[in-house]
């Protein structure tokens, strides 16, 4: 279920001895952020983390960051890097899988908690998302005992998720921040030398409970935060790269999003919708490219278009700097978007939109809950394409509720429109992700879980019409034929979660 409950701020409760600990300057006064150890995708630098140094520097506390998860990859054998392939996820997911694989990730944890412990820190931050959490767990718990002196603080995506959360044991972390950090871990940093009470979005000591809940911070202006800082990071390590040669940089133009569509927890974890100004999303553009000398951007935003006036003016921006800069971001198919923005969205360097169409029957798309005054896929995907803009379309199948007529009318899209698209970004089955309406409450959608693990159920799940993980299965295999037989690229799919 969703976090929140307003259960108010968690008192201090670190000993005065740990206090006095933490009071205690580093040997090199530095603190080290690290996201993601292993094991995540290595396309882009960790715009988290990089964000909080910039704000940690910006505030006068000396930090470090240091990206675990692409130096071991680096430091990885040959035999090993296969660990890395998204379709070994769940091994690092699931609790009995993880047991499993242990042995065999020895080495990488061995690295990882040596190059922990070799950093003069006395304050060490894990960014935890599911695919690394019990990566950092094991990590954290190997720190701990070998120095019960360094204070461990983990936030990220995996912190907002309560059922994430209690992967976590007692004993192994310090603080947990959950939500936006730029003000919450400041004000822990500063809270650990003195003897105030935690900040919001923090739990600490006594309260560090399984059962804990607490509201995620949000962090409501973006444009007073100062830009993601990359210097700590190794950019070569980076693999998503731009046809120039460039590595792509991500920036963030917004979090939240302004639609609610009921597969999707993304619009419940970061939400509500905050666009930055299109001035300060074009200055970060210009001093990233003057600083590393990359001007290939990739907007991590959930969408590029959630407001046309800032995406219009962000264009104008760009195309006044004449700067040799191309981006690609993710968008709603809104049929609003003019020609003559498009065509101006494509002098200003925008060389790829990901539109989340989803389903080629807008009866589906409107139980998916996409507003259908709103989204017209077909108009935005030719306009899109006319003006110069490669498309990339995101599809999934077995929606609860789609028959065989609904499917139909997605291959039929796709046949239709194959003119017009350059890509088909994901195509999976319907998954009930944590937190989205879906999961919170599957009976409006006649929807029943199946399977041991969350994992399974939220993958194996039963509609009350009889759609089946194999029916889903099945008419995955159809779209991905289809697409095959139309020339069509599909680089990510989910055609073997269970099974692989
Ligand atoms: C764009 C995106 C990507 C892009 C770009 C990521 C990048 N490196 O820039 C790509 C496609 C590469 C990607 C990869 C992955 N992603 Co992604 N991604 C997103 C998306 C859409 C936006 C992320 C973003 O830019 N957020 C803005 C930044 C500033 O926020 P942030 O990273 O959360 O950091 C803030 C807080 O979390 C916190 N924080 C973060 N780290 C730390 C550390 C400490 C110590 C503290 C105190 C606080 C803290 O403070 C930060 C500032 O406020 C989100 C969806 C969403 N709802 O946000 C999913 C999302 C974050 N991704 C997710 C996942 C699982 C992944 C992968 C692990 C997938 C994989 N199979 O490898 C990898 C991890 C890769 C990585 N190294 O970052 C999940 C995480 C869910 C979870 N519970 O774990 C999300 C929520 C999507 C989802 N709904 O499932 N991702
Ligand atoms: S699926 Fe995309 S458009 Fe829909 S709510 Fe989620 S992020 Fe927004």
């Amino acid at each position: 279920m969703q976090d929140g409950c307003g259960s108010g701020r968690a008192k201090a409760s670190l000993s005065r001895e740990d206090r006095d600990r933490a009071k205690l300057p580093c040997k090199d006064g530095s603190l080290t952020f690290l996201t993601i150890c292993p094991f995540g995708s290595l396309d882009l630098p960790p715009v988290g983390i990089a964000t909080l140094l910039a704000v940690l520097k910006s505030r006068g506390f000396p930090a470090t960051a240091v990206d675990l998860n692409a130096e071991s990859y680096a430091f990885a054998s040959a035999t090993q890097r296969p660990l890395w392939n998204s379709q070994r996820i769940l091994d690092f997911i699931d609790a009995e899988r993880f047991s499993e694989i242990l042995p065999t990730i020895q080495p990488i944890l061995r690295y990882c908690t040596d190059r922990l412990l070799s950093t003069p820190c006395r304050v060490i931050g894990f960014s935890l998302f599911r695919t690394n959490l019990r990566f950092s767990v094991e990590v954290a718990a190997r720190i701990k005992r070998s120095d019960p002196d360094r204070l461990i603080i983990f936030g990220g995506p995996s912190c907002d998720v309560a059922g994430e959360r209690r992967w976590i044991p007692s004993g192994t972390v310090d603080a947990l921040v959950v939500g936006d950090a730029e003000e919450s871990l400041p004000q822990l940093l500063t809270s650990l030398s003195s003897s105030s009470p935690a900040p919001r979005g923090v739990i600490w000591g006594e309260d560090l409970k399984p059962d804990r809940v607490l509201n995620r911070e949000v962090m409501p202006d973006l444009n007073s935060c100062p830009f993601p800082d990359f210097s700590d990071f190794n950019l070569t390590h980076y693999q998503r790269r731009h046809h120039s040669g460039d590595q792509y940089l991500p920036v963030v133009g917004s979090r939240g999003c302004i639609m609610h569509c009921a597969y999707c927890n993304d619009h419940v974890f970061s939400r509500p919708y905050r666009p930055r100004t299109a001035e300060d999303i074009f200055a970060e553009l210009r001093h990233q490219y003057h600083l590393y000398g990359t001007g290939a951007f990739h907007f991590n935003d959930l969408l590029i278009n959630g407001r046309l006036d800032v995406l219009d003016r962000l264009a104008t921006l760009l195309c006044e700097a004449n700067l040799p800069i191309s981006w690609i971001g993710q968008a709603i198919p809104r049929g609003d978007m003019s020609e003559s923005l498009l065509n101006k969205l494509a002098r200003s360097g925008l060389e790829m939109i990901t539109y989340g169409v989803e389903s080629g029957s807008s009866r589906i798309r409107a139980l998916m809950n996409k507003n259908p005054r709103l989204i017209a896929p077909e108009k935005a995907l030719r306009s899109t394409h006319r003006a110069g803009i490669r498309t990339a379309v995101n599809l999934m199948v077995g929606f609860p509720g789609e028959t065989d007529q609904d499917f139909s009318e997605t291959l039929a899209f796709v046949q239709r429109n194959s003119n017009h698209i350059d890509l088909i970004e994901s195509i999976h089955p319907v998954f009930i992700s944590p937190n989205s309406p879906l999961e919170v409450d599957p009976s409006t959608f006649d929807v029943e879980p199946l399977g041991d693990s969350p994992i399974e159920r939220a993958i194996r799940w039963k509609g009350v019409d009889g759609s089946t993980y194999e029916l889903r299965k099945a008419r995955l295999l159809e779209l991905a034929q289809l697409l095959q037989d139309l020339g069509i690229e599909y680089p990510h799919n989910r055609l073997n979660l269970l099974d692989g």
